[in-house]
């Protein structure tokens, strides 16, 4: 019998796995047909995260058919806010689109209700009954500034104008509804442990809009807020942060000081630097470039002998962002063998 057989949660507590996990962002989506044909027939996308079955389905998909290492949760960040109850709306060809937070009474009107949320916990359980013994199930949220960007913009299309104006000009309003976040998340994630998940990430995304002593209050200090409330309620379980397209400098903070017990990497990172002064702190997780899974053969597999050579085996393959609509999935049948057949 073996302690642990579980790749991903191996790496994590720093120990030599069996084989080389690897799994994908966004590896249940639209690069999928099982997934578009879902997606066809259901209501709206938000329909698809809040019904079980159907979200049971869509993060089985890709581990029936990749053996990946790991199923990731199939919901999204911006459940969070409609929790809080913000009007949320994914817009076909649009995106999400949120009613916009503006003043310090749209803030104390924010309240985390579970029920609004209830069907993804139902989904956790669902998935965790049907993963095979070695694949780790993940459970997610988005960290509080990537959220309330979101939430204050209402949408991506303007680089988050307005949420970098609240940095600017109201930091102390920011402050609250990183607090405000930072306990609904804490909330949320708690209750996706409690239905099973075993490991967590906590997406980031937009981290490299902010550097300095702004990536330290609203980066780090809400996601190591956020981390010690779950490492006194849930210490056994591994926490990946993600602070994508932070600078080096933000990773290397974000790596000592969040208590994170993995980093998600993106594919403009130094790998070099990545290697010697984060790895040497927590293990890594990516950092592949999506577009090479859509270009495939022998690129993709040269990117991916590189990134094994440089890290090690005590590293999470996954790329340095989400699977792109266009990737055949082929491409990705060919990834994952690359990895398992890779001596050493
Ligand atoms: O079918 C569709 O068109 C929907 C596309 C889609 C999908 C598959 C959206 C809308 N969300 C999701 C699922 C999702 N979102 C997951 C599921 C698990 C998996 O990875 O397979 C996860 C973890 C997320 C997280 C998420 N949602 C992030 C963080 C990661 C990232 O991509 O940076 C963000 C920023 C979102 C917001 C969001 N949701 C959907 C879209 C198109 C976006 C981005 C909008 C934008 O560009 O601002």
């Amino acid at each position: 019998m073996h302690e642990n057989r579980k790749a991903v949660l191996d790496v994590l507590q720093g120990k030599v796995p069996e084989r080389r996990p690897v799994w994908l962002m966004r590896q249940a989506g639209r690069y999928l047909p099982e997934y578009r044909a879902i997606r066809t027939e259901a209501e709206s996308f938000l329909k698809m995260c809040l019904t079980p079955d159907l979200a049971t389905e869509i993060t089985l998909q890709p581990i029936r058919r990749f053996d990946m290492d790991a199923a990731i949760l199939f919901a999204d960040i911006l459940l969070v806010p409609m929790a809080l109850g913000q009007g949320l709306e994914f817009r076909e060809g649009e995106g999400p689109v949120l009613d916009k937070i503006e003043t310090a009474q749209d803030l104390d009107q924010l309240i985390y209700d579970a029920e609004r949320v209830a069907p993804v916990f139902e989904t956790v359980r669902r998935v965790k009954q049907a993963l095979p013994d070695r694949t780790t199930l993940i459970g997610f949220c988005g960290a509080p500034w990537t959220v309330a960007s979101y939430m204050i913009d209402g949408n991506s299309k303007q680089d988050f104008a307005l949420a970098r104006s609240w940095v600017e000009h109201a930091p102390e309003k920011l402050d609250r509804l990183m607090a405000i976040l930072v306990e609904a998340s804490e909330s949320y994630l708690s209750a996706q442990i409690d239905a099973g998940a075993e490991c967590l990430q906590i997406f980031d995304s937009w981290a490299g809009l902010l550097t300095g002593g702004d990536f330290n209050r609203f980066v780090i200090e809400p996601t190591r807020a956020l981390v010690t409330r779950m490492k006194a309620k849930y210490p056994q379980v591994p926490i990946i942060g993600f602070p994508r397209e932070a600078s080096s400098a933000g990773y290397s903070a974000y790596v000592r000081q969040t208590g994170i017990d993995g980093m998600s990497i993106d594919f403009n990172v130094d790998v070099n630097l990545a290697k010697q002064d984060w790895q040497s702190v927590k293990p890594l997780q990516g950092n592949l470039d999506p577009a090479l899974l859509v270009e495939g053969g022998a690129p993709m597999r040269h990117a991916l002998a590189h990134i094994m050579q440089t890290f090690g085996p005590k590293h999470i393959m996954n790329l340095g962002h989400g699977v792109v609509p266009q990737t055949p999935p082929e491409h990705v049948a060919e990834m994952v063998k690359f990895i398992r057949e890779y001596a050493s």
